[in-house]
């Protein structure tokens, strides 16, 4: 039978191994590799090319409820694209609970809000900010039977924190129901309590933010979750981790034989707090939680890469324009950093840093960025046929040229934010051609395919998770 489509010549990489292969593909799925593949409608020559699991950014914030006066600079029309344009195919963003509301109510509106407009699959996980008996009891349980396998709960901000009760009483649905809990590890009395210090002294501008969320208030927090996971016997994700001491309180708990899993992002490997210090208020660019650290911290980061301390690598892109009076200058973010929103734009740069700074410098290999970007997130967050280059699998696909040298310029990206954090970076290796479910969506770096290609999809329990 003809192939829709045959990518020829180039060199596959998965999780575990790196080879020359042609890779055909039928009615959206990868139905051959080879050395030669058969005949096809189309073909795309990918000599010269690595040829990759489209990436999967298991950390997005598209379109969330910001606080009043706020906008997040991404719907999901413009966060899906510039996902895209990075190398994705798929993204799981969240999806926010308001205090008093249903879950199932906000999951409406974020469907609503994605049908039809995205670029790249998706799926949500929740967040749980109001963890009634009801919800826990009923909504999430219903919820996770549906394929909404994965919650996260926040140990900070005052409307969304839970306190250490309710983090259990949530990890208890979790274990009972065999879904996954995210953690954000930052103690919020401790932050209360800097805030409070720094005000007092008329130490508000954007510096400020990452002084007030000290590597202590991470590390304290970090320890109480996998604690608490331990004590209600559940795997646990702490995302977005910044630094090494909330690395050793994980990796104690993994070598205790806990399964704690760790992700970490862009922002804690090439930015430091120094660049929160911008003049005229520039430093908002920067301001995001955790806090990026300094260069000993960038390093922790790395080895933790390096050696399988961490399994995850996400962008955690959570976009506010800059000069904007619903984004990071609004008008009470102008006089204090307390007011700034916490988030920064990263879905289109997450691979290229990852695979300049790690694969090109020769920091990690290209099997083990094909399982912090793709293959883990699949499997930790229970994406069925995603995440690998393997029969039987959507032909979600990313070619890169490894050799391609870029300068990441805002006015290249396709996000709806108003600059990068990462403006100047000089990056080599690029993903040029992006195939989602066997429709070629990006060609040589030109966007070719239309929104609405990305679809919604349900998802399995996750493998690290056992119903007791
Ligand atoms: N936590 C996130 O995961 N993203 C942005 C802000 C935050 O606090
Ligand atoms: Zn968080
Ligand atoms: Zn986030």
């Amino acid at each position: 039978m003809t192939l829709d489509l045959a990518i020829r010549g180039g060199t596959i990489a998965t999780a575990s191994d790196v080879f020359r292969a042609d890779v055909g593909i039928r009615e959206g799925r990868i139905v051959e590799i080879a050395e030669g593949v058969g005949a096809a409608r189309e073909t795309l020559d990918a000599a010269g090319r690595l040829v990759l699991p489209g990436g999967i950014d298991s950390h997005v914030h598209i379109s969330q409820p910001s606080g009043a006066g706020i906008r997040m600079a991404d719907d999901f029309e413009s966060g899906t694209r510039s996902a895209l344009m990075g190398g994705n195919t798929t993204v799981l963003p969240f999806c926010l609970q308001g205090k008093g509301q249903s879950l199932r109510e906000a999951l409406q509106g974020y469907h609503a809000l994605a049908e039809g407009q995205c670029y790249t699959d998706h799926s949500f996980h929740l967040i749980v900010s109001d963890a009634t008996p009801s919800v826990l009891g009923q909504e999430l349980p219903a919820l996770v039977a549906d394929g909404y396998t994965s919650f996260k709960v926040f140990m900070t901000y005052e409307d969304l924190r839970l306190n250490d009760a309710e983090i259990l009483a949530t990890m208890d649905t979790a274990r009972r129901t065999g879904a996954l809990v995210m953690v954000h590890c930052e103690n919020e009395d401790a932050i209360r309590y800097l805030v409070g210090q720094h005000e007092a002294r008329g130490d508000v501008a954007p510096r400020a933010h990452a002084t007030t969320r000290p590597v202590a208030v991470e590390r304290e927090a970090t320890h109480r979750a996998v604690s608490l996971a331990e004590v209600v016997d559940v795997p646990v994700v702490i995302v977005h981790v910044s630094n090494g001491a909330a690395l050793s309180e994980i990796r104690a708990a993994r070598a205790r034989g806990r399964r704690v899993v760790a992700e970490t992002c862009p922002q804690y490997l090439v930015l430091t707090a120094a660049d929160l210090e911008g003049m005229d208020w520039e430093g908002a660019k920067f301001v995001c939680s955790p806090p990026p650290r300094d260069a000993a911290e960038q390093v922790a980061c790395w080895t933790g890469l390096e050696t399988g301390d961490f399994d995850l690598f996400s962008s955690d892109h959570c976009p506010f324009r800059y000069d904007d009076a619903e984004g990071k200058l609004n008008p009470r973010g102008r006089t204090s950093f307390r007011h700034v929103p916490n988030g920064i734009p990263g879905v289109e740069t997450r691979l290229p840093i990852l695979f300049s700074e790690g694969v090109t410098k020769g920091r990690i290999d290209l099997s083990r960025f094909v399982a912090l970007t793709a293959t883990n997130h699949a499997r930790i967050y229970g994406l069925e046929r995603k995440g690998s280059i393997a029969i039987g699998m959507d032909a979600d696909i990313a070619i890169w040229n490894p050799e391609a040298r870029r300068t990441i310029r805002h006015a290249d990206l396709h996000d709806g934010a108003d600059y990068t954090p990462y403006e100047g970076l000089e990056v080599v290796g690029w993903p040029e051609d992006v195939i989602l479910g066997g429709r070629l969506m990006v060609r040589g770096g030109v966007l070719v395919g239309q929104k609405g290609a990305g679809t919604y999809r349900p998802r399995v329990l996750s493998s690290l998770a056992r119903v007791a």
